[in-house]
């Protein structure tokens, strides 16, 4: 081959080789292309193997072109890997792209369950008046439960309360609240105003208006002069705070074995506002909590000299309140956590 011969092949590589890297359109096709014109057994290469047979003065010249076009296709080959990369940097760069501007989504929240919702509407009312809340534990001992209540072992008055037993003799799921009072007049001195929200247990079957386990609030207060007037004044506040100030209230005689005398306050049907229905049985009243002067004996069990102080009690069923509250007719609804009854009370 002569010198003319092999530029004009050199020329020609050189131009499709530049046309393959511009034209590569992944890394893959431009190694493809850089091995098929500069490999070991690629175009270029072998025909510049061929100087070797020029004649002896064409021969530099001929290595000076050479050397130039592998330097420009491999300039060209760089350039193009460059691009490739920075072109495949951008298109990650698109798909992880986030549009700031997008409002953001809602973060879904509960809501606040009925009971304690309850709970906290009722402890405001008192909260008002200076009460201040406490818990007690729900596990008992029958002493706290039943004996400092003036509810002895063997007395029919136990009847009033099916007793869910725990493993540890003499020991029982609280029936009610009150042993927690019995530790606040331990605990503390007078003047008292406690606030005992919590969980209770009975050992009963359940339907509408009954659970086995239920919540309670009661109230305890102690001090020099307490009296049914104060409690009666207390009790209508409250009952004018969660059902309304024209709502009609009043106070029947009751009993409870730790309080006496005893009442059952009762305000005017939430539903038929006292004219008479089958939700208050006809009588146009409800009756939303029980209260007395706490008994002198339980006074004294509480390490209260009863001839200094007097006490009032009552307690209430959140249930039965929160069912009035909402129109809520089976109390099952507050324990199942179906979300088609909680969203209502957002
Ligand atoms: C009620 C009704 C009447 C009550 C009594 C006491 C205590 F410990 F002071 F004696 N605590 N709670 C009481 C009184 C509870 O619930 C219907």
């Amino acid at each position: 081959m002569d010198l003319g011969t092999m530029t004009a092949q050199l020329e020609r590589l050189r131009s499709d080789a530049l046309d393959a890297v511009a034209t590569a359109a992944d890394p893959a096709a431009l190694d493809a292309a850089q091995l098929a014109f500069l490999g070991r057994k690629g175009a270029i290469t072998e025909l510049l193997r061929g100087i070797g047979r020029l004649p002896a003065e064409d021969r530099p010249r001929m290595g000076a072109v050479g050397n130039e076009v592998r330097e420009a296709v491999e300039a060209a080959v760089s350039e193009r890997s460059r691009d490739l990369r920075g072109a495949a940097l951008i298109a990650r760069l698109a798909a992880e792209a986030v549009d700031v501007t997008t409002p953001g989504r809602r973060i879904a929240r509960g809501t606040r369950h009925p009971i304690a919702e309850t709970i906290a509407a009722i402890d405001e009312v008192f909260g008002r008046f200076g009460f201040v809340v406490y818990e007690g534990p729900e596990v008992e001992d029958d002493v706290t439960n039943f004996q400092m209540l003036n509810i002895p072992a063997d007395h029919p008055a136990r009847d009033l309360w099916d007793t869910l037993y725990v493993d540890i003799p003499d020991h029982l799921l609280r029936t009610h609240t009150s042993p927690g009072q019995i530790r606040v007049m331990r605990e503390t001195r007078p003047p008292i105003r406690a606030l005992l929200p919590g969980r209770c247990f009975r050992y009963e079957a359940v339907d509408a208006s009954h659970g086995f386990e239920f919540f309670q609030v009661e109230g305890l207060m102690v001090d020099e002069g307490t009296s049914l007037a104060d409690l009666k004044g207390l009790l209508e506040e409250f009952g004018h705070a969660l059902f309304g100030v024209g709502r009609a209230t009043r106070f029947r005689p009751g009993y409870y074995p730790f309080t006496e005398p005893s009442v059952a306050f009762d305000v005017g049907c939430v539903v038929c506002d006292g004219s008479g229905c089958p939700a208050c049985g006809r009588t146009g009243w409800m009756t939303i909590l029980g209260a007395g002067m706490v008994h002198p004996v339980v006074l004294r069990n509480g390490g209260i000299d009863p001839e200094r102080y007097q006490g009032f009690a009552f307690g209430m069923g959140v249930e039965r309140i929160a069912m009035l509250r909402h129109g809520v007719h089976d109390l099952r609804l507050f324990m199942e956590n179906d979300l088609r009854f909680l969203e209502q009370f957002r």
